[in-house]
C-alpha cells in the first residue's frame, strides 16, 4: 500500500468502508465508535459501474466528515486494485480499480486491505498479546475468508492474498468453486453454498430460513448446516496444525448465525486434541471489518508519517 500523508493532517475521523458479497457498510469511526452507519446491498448486475455510482454517492454522503478512508473489501486487494479470487461472489465483477475510483471524490489519504484481514486486525486488538501471538478471523459469510495474523502481525503482504483459506481443499469430490478449484471450503461451507443446495430442495428457501430449520432440528437443514461447520472445523485444525494457530474468531453472518459455532466447537472435539483450538464468536460482530480497517489504515499512515516507511 502507498500512503502519504502531510505533517500537519489529523486522522481523528475516518469513513470506513466495508465491501461484502452480499453488503457494503459504510461509518464514520471515530476513537474507536461507530457513527452513522449505513448498510445497502452489493451491486449484482452491471457491477463495475454500479460499484463506481456507489462508491461516488458514498463519499458524496460523508462529505466534510472524514481526514482519511479506510476501505475492508472482499477479493484479493493489492496496489489499489481489487481482484475477485470468486468473481461470482460480486456480480461478476472479477477487477476493479477501487482505490482511483474513489480518489476521483476525495484528496484525504485512502488506504485498503481485505475485508476479513481488517476483521481479523480489530478483533485481535480484543486478545492479550502475551497469550496470542498466532491468531486467525474466519467468516463464514458469501464467501469464506480468513485473516492471518502470526507472531503478532497481520499478514497483508507481498500480493495481498495470504488468509484465503476459503480456497484450501475440502473435498477433492466436492463442488467446483468459483475460483476454479474444485471442493474447496468456500464451495461448501459459505453462504452461497448453502443457498446453491437449499434453493434445488421441493421446499426452497434462503440460508437464513435454513438456519430457523436447523434449529428446529429439520433433518436436511441439519445435514446442509453441519456440511459447511464440518469443513470450518476441518480447517480450523489444518489451521492448528500447520501453523501452531492459539485462537480463532468465527464471524460472518453464517458463523454469527445462533448454533453454527457450537456445532463447529463440537466436531472440532471430535478430533485429536492437537487440533483443537480456542474458538470464539466476533465480538465487533458485523462492524469488525469497519473497525479493523479504520485501524489499520491509521496505523499505516502513522507508520509513515513517523518514520517515512511505508508498510501495508
Ligand atoms: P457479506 O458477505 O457481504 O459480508 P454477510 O456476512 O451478511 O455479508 O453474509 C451473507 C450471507 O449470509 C448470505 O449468503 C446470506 O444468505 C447469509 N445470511 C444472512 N443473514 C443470515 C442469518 N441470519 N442466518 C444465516 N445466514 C444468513
Ligand atoms: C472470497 C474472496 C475473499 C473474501 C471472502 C469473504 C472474492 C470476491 N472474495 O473467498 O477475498 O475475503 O470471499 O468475503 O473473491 P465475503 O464477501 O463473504 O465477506
Ligand atoms: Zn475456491
Amino acid at each position: 500500500m502507498s500512503l502519504t500523508v502531510d505533517s500537519g493532517q489529523t486522522l481523528q475521523r475516518c469513513l470506513a468502508l466495508d465491501i461484502g458479497g452480499t453488503k457494503i457498510a459504510s461509518a464514520i469511526v471515530k476513537n474507536g465508535e461507530i457513527q452513522q452507519r449505513k448498510q445497502i446491498s452489493t451491486p449484482q448486475d452491471d457491477a463495475a459501474q454500479v460499484m463506481h455510482q456507489t462508491l461516488a454517492q458514498l463519499l458524496k454522503e460523508y462529505e466534510g466528515q472524514f481526514d482519511y478512508v479506510a476501505v475492508a473489501s472482499t477479493g484479493i486487494i493489492n496496489q489499489g486494485i481489487l481482484t475477485a479470487l470468486n468473481p461470482k461472489n460480486l456480480g461478476g465483477l472479477a477487477q476493479f480499480p477501487l482505490k482511483d475510483s474513489i480518489a476521483q471524490h476525495t484528496d484525504k489519504p485512502i488506504g485498503l486491505l481485505n475485508d476479513v484481514q481488517a476483521a481479523a486486525y480489530a478483533e485481535y486488538q480484543l486478545q492479550n498479546p502475551n497469550d496470542v501471538q498466532n491468531f486467525t478471523f474466519i467468516t463464514v459469510s458469501t464467501g469464506v475468508g480468513g485473516g492471518l495474523i502470526l507472531n503478532h502481525r497481520l499478514l497483508t503482504e507481498p500480493n495481498g492474498i495470504a488468509g484465503h483459506i476459503g480456497h484450501t481443499l475440502a473435498d477433492p469430490n466436492g463442488p467446483v468453486c468459483g475460483c476454479g478449484r474444485r471442493g474447496c471450503v468456500e464451495a461448501i461451507a459459505s453462504g452461497r453454498a448453502i443457498e446453491a443446495a437449499s434453493s434445488q430442495w421441493d421446499d426452497p428457501c434462503d440460508p437464513k430460513e435454513v438456519f430457523v430449520r436447523f434449529r428446529q432440528n429439520d433433518e436436511k437443514a441439519t445435514a446442509l448446516v453441519t456440511r459447511s461447520a464440518q469443513a470450518i472445523a476441518n480447517l480450523i485444525a489444518d489451521l492448528k496444525i500447520g501453523l501452531d494457530m492459539q485462537k480463532v474468531v468465527v464471524g460472518g453472518s453464517i458463523g454469527l448465525a445462533e448454533g453454527y459455532l457450537p456445532l463447529v466447537q463440537s466436531l472440532l472435539s471430535e478430533l485429536p486434541a492437537v487440533y483443537h483450538c480456542e474458538l470464539e464468536s466476533a465480538k465487533f460482530g458485523q462492524d469488525a471489518g469497519l473497525i479493523g480497517a479504520a485501524y489499520w489504515v491509521k496505523d499505516c499512515l502513522l507508520q509513515a508519517k513517523n518514520t517515512g516507511v511505508v508498510y501495508g
